[in-house]
């Protein structure tokens, strides 16, 4: 007998479509024979080169973005636009009608918010804003299904279970009550997606809009399924990757130290736990939530990470990986935590949404960490340009800009 599993097409606008998560779901859609909306002011692709950085791989303008989706996956609709401006997420949102909003249009670096006052302030205008224009033009469409990029961080690291729910129940003096599970973030940066979260359940509340919080892990990888043919990378394809202090993520700038011959670099400790996801876990996770909205006007809160890793196993991980592959062994190094965050403590988020979605952990990172290394050593030349940028430059406890920096 066979057995035909028909996934219903829809309209997807993903919102900051030029970034790292946001093409890799493009591509993802694209391929499954969604139809692929996005918008994107391009900030990242500057804010990068602020402070040193830029995509490991060189990346293609928007127009030959465009051109080379259009050549290997289908049709897209790829806007220029910010939405923070009044009117241009309403406007575009009426055009398209879309069934689903993905929303990753945000400032997405900790140390960035952490630069100074300026950065700070930047960082709570541009994602608050960004939100606030997202849920007015949504409040009157509870059948459009917004997926909003959350971060795990905004709960911190807390001595207990983090649920995954919106809710939890709080006892005080003998009476209790139900309340927002309490959020105690690491950044301005992470802050701004606590305010986030908290302003989307109030339109939730009010408006009965229809929302999945998202509260991802730090994500690794520097590929996915869709940018490949057969063994090979296509190279147009590949989604941007930062390795630089503010914008890289410990895995990916680390594995970069780790190709030019830099000791890694362990904050502190190195105790510090997170929930990690590769890449292709993350896009995966995405498709199966898009697939599989909350019931209209549900409030639902996914917890996406996959392992839970300490920041000193990676260092170790990626020390073992680069020894098989390249015959040399970078070193550890443990420098001052220029971060105030705990180095050793509890962390046992719940996570039982996706798996109830028959959602399968697809990549781990003892295997990935090969592709990682191997993708960037082919790029080790231009990757020597951004070397002196993958030191620490942000420290949390000054608040001001490194005087070296700029
Ligand atoms: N760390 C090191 N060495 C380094 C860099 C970082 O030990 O060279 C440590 C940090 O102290 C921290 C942990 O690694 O404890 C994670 O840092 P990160 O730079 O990989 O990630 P983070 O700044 O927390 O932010 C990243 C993304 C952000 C996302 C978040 C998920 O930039 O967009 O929301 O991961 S989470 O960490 O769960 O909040």
């Amino acid at each position: 007998m066979i057995f035909i599993i028909f996934v219903e097409t829809k309209k997807v606008l993903i919102l900051g479509i030029d970034g790292y998560l946001g093409w890799a779901l493009a591509l993802r859609l694209g391929k499954k024979g969604h139809e692929v909306y996005g918008m994107d002011n391009l900030i990242t692709r500057t804010q990068a080169m602020e402070v040193g950085g830029d995509s490991a791989f060189p990346l293609p303008s928007v127009e030959e973005r465009r051109n080379i989706f259009k050549r290997y996956i289908g049709p897209i609709d790829f806007v220029i636009n910010d939405i923070t401006k009044p009117n241009v997420l309403r406007d575009y949102i009426n055009k398209v009608k879309p069934d689903a909003i993905v929303h990753f249009a945000e400032q997405r670096s900790a140390p960035y918010s952490m630069i100074d006052e300026d950065h700070a302030i930047y960082t709570m205008h541009n994602n608050i804003e960004g939100t606030m224009r997202l849920i007015y033009a949504v409040k009157d469409h509870p059948e459009i299904h917004i997926l909003k990029m959350g971060t795990m961080g905004e709960y911190g690291t807390p001595n207990y279970d983090i649920p995954e729910s919106p809710y939890v129940k709080f006892e005080y003096k003998g009476k209790s009550d139900m309340i927002p599970v309490p959020k105690f973030a690491g950044s301005w940066y992470h802050w701004s997606k606590v305010h986030d979260s908290h302003n989307l359940l109030f339109a939730n509340k009010v408006w009965g809009i229809t929302v999945t919080d998202i509260n991802q892990g730090p994500v690794y990888g520097t590929r996915t399924t869709d940018m490949m043919d057969g063994e090979n990378v296509i190279e147009g394809l590949r989604t941007r990757i930062d390795i630089d202090e503010a914008w890289g993520t410990v895995v990916n700038r680390n594995a970069v130290r780790a190709i030019l011959g830099l000791p890694l670099l362990v904050y502190g400790k190195g105790g510090q736990t997170r929930g990690f996801i590769s890449l292709e876990d993350s896009v995966n996770a995405l498709e199966i939530l898009i697939n599989n909205p909350p019931k209209e006007g549900e409030f639902r809160v996914v917890n996406q990470f996959m392992e839970l890793y300490s920041v000193e196993k990676i260092a170790m991980l990626i020390a073992n990986a680069t020894e098989e592959l390249f015959g040399y062994r970078p070193k550890i190094h443990y420098v001052r935590n220029p971060r105030v965050e705990m180095e050793e403590h509890y962390y046992n988020p719940e996570r039982k949404i996706l798996p109830s979605l028959g959602y399968e952990q697809k990549r781990f990172l003892k295997d990935e960490i090969y592709s990682i290394l191997t993708d960037l050593y082919q790029y080790r030349d231009r990757l020597k340009n951004f070397s002196e940028w993958t030191n620490v430059k942000t420290d949390w406890r000054n608040g001001r800009n490194d005087k070296n920096r700029f």
